[in-house]
């Protein structure tokens, strides 16, 4: 173990500064409630109940990857749930996270297109809540935040869809999260 804590900050510490903007560990722990502008975590609609909690982590790897974790506390049971990575922060209207954050952005907008829109290039965090209302789910990409940064994680309606025409969407935006990625 001791090996491996010192490989690693050998590794952080020789990794050339190939960016001015390093990635880093982003992390939020809230609970969902309406809009303030001080609110860390929004709801839009009762199927994210007032109350209901969110846990988001994102670490970069050494490896140039970045893994997701989401937990969430509260919500309805034995449902399933949308979730993405979006580009703005939370606002007091559910669009104002914009659209998703993706690696290689799709000319064209809004994106539907698979070859963009898809759980490679994007950061899908699709649930199916438990009995009691829990679940948590972990994504991890090959790329990493760098000079373009994400601030939020949005819950949707539904499950994300992947064919052409309708990829990435997911329903109606329930709730948001702000996270600095
Ligand atoms: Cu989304």
């Amino acid at each position: 173990m001791k090996t491996l804590a010192v490989a690693a900050a050998a590794a952080l510490l020789f990794t050339p500064a190939a960016h001015a903007d390093p990635a880093k560990v982003a992390h939020t722990s809230a609970k969902f409630e309406s809009y303030s502008a001080t609110a860390k975590a929004v709801t839009y609609d009762a199927k994210v109940p007032n109350g209901a909690r969110v846990t988001v982590v994102g670490v970069p790897a050494v490896s140039g990857g970045t893994s997701v974790l989401l937990v969430l506390k509260g919500l309805l049971p034995n449902r399933a749930y949308g979730a993405h990575v979006h580009v703005k922060k939370c606002g007091a209207a559910p669009a104002d996270s914009g659209p998703h954050f993706q690696n290689v952005a799709d000319p064209v907008q809004p994106s539907v297109d698979p070859a963009y829109a898809n759980s490679r290039n994007e950061i899908w965090l699709d649930v199916h809540t438990d009995a009691n209302g829990f679940a948590h789910t972990e994504s991890t990409v090959d790329w990493q935040f760098t000079e373009r940064h994400a601030r939020s994680v949005v819950l949707h309606n539904e499950h994300t869809h992947t064919s052409p025409g309708e990829a990435g969407t997911a329903g109606p935006r329930l709730a948001c999260v702000n996270v600095d990625f």
